[in-house]
């Protein structure tokens, strides 16, 4: 076994309703009187089969019906955690999208709630660190977003940051500047995905409109080397999520993955798996597709933990802890 199987993983790029495996769904359907669109877990299964962002976002959105009480929202982060914990799980800063629960009648307070249990849980219980990251829906109206912010005044102890997902393509930052900077004046931390499927002008306009100090994906900033060269220079953290390119097919081939390019330029890598119950891993599962695909040796398997640890918001006293 290679070193790397060792090494504490920090997860940056999680989005807590990704995590949702379909024996989850089925069952929090039965709990909660809900039907879904599949006859079984297998039928659910065999759906995910993605053509680009959004035939998945699709199936996503569509699932997370199943999500109603602040009791589901405890059980899924939960489930994630205690199984993320055997991959070696330390800290997790952890998406979510309240957009798609608030808009189907679920309150705000349940699902931060219960996401917030789950994490207090894997405190004491597994030694696991994290935070919650709101993301704002960019396919959504920003007065939406703004509203979202607005309740989450009432759980800004809980919150660490703001994020922004969704469809990227025709959905720039640049409209949802003035949230971002409210979000600032908050105290929450700013981070966004860019250069996922949209092109490397959308990393540029995400760092200058939104002022993010972490970028999701990046990886089509490698067509454009000055922008190569800035997010050196301000050593701007990426985090990278191979298997989601896979599945999405931002990559054909997880051996053409951009990751050694981008480790080779210079730029704050870290490894991630954005929504694990769909793109068939988690954190360590990730690790092992790269060095499957690509070969890792232990000095990048380091930098790529190490990165991760620099990358996200914990604490310096933590940070020390997880290095
Ligand atoms: C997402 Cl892979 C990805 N990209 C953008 N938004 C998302 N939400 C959940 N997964
Ligand atoms: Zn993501």
């Amino acid at each position: 076994m290679s070193t790397y199987a060792a090494l504490p993983k920090v997860e940056l790029h999680l989005h807590a309703e990704g995590t949702l495996e379909p024996e989850l769904a089925f069952t929090l359907a039965r709990r909660n009187g809900v039907s879904l669109p599949f006859a079984s877990e297998e039928e659910l299964r065999a759906a995910y089969d993605f053509t680009d962002l959004q035939s998945f976002l699709d199936l996503y959105y569509a699932t997370t019906a199943v999500l109603r009480t602040r009791r589901d929202f405890h059980d899924l982060l939960w489930a994630y955690l205690e199984r993320s914990a055997a991959q070696g799980l330390r800290h997790v800063e952890v998406f979510f999208d309240p957009q798609a629960h608030t808009s189907r009648g679920v309150a705000f307070t349940d699902v931060v709630d219960g996401l917030h249990d789950a994490l207090t849980r894997a405190g004491t219980e597994l030694g696991i660190t994290g935070g919650l990251i709101l993301c704002f829906l960019r396919d959504r109206p920003v007065d939406e977003a703004a509203r979202t912010l607005e309740e989450a005044r009432t759980r800004l102890d809980v919150l660490l940051g703001v994020g922004l997902d969704s469809a990227e393509v025709g959905f720039p930052p640049g409209p949802f500047a003035g949230v971002f900077a409210r979000a600032a004046e908050l105290g929450l931390r700013r981070v966004a995905h860019a250069g996922e499927e949209a092109p490397a002008s959308s990393v540029a306009e995400a760092l200058d409109a939104l002022g993010v100090e972490r970028v999701d994906h990046g990886v089509r900033c490698l067509d454009d080397p000055d922008l190569v060269a800035r997010l050196v220079r301000e050593e701007v953290p990426l985090t990278v999520c191979p298997l989601s390119n896979l599945r999405l097919r931002v990559v054909q081939d997880l051996a053409e993955h951009p990751l050694p390019a981008m480790l080779a330029a210079g730029l704050k890598v870290s490894l991630h798996s954005d929504d694990p119950a769909y793109f068939g891993g988690y954190v360590g599962d990730t690790f092992d597709a790269v060095a499957a695909a690509q070969g890792l040796d232990d000095a990048t398997a380091a930098l790529l933990a190490r990165n991760a640890v620099d990358g996200s918001f914990a604490s310096p006293q933590r940070k020390a802890d997880l290095r």
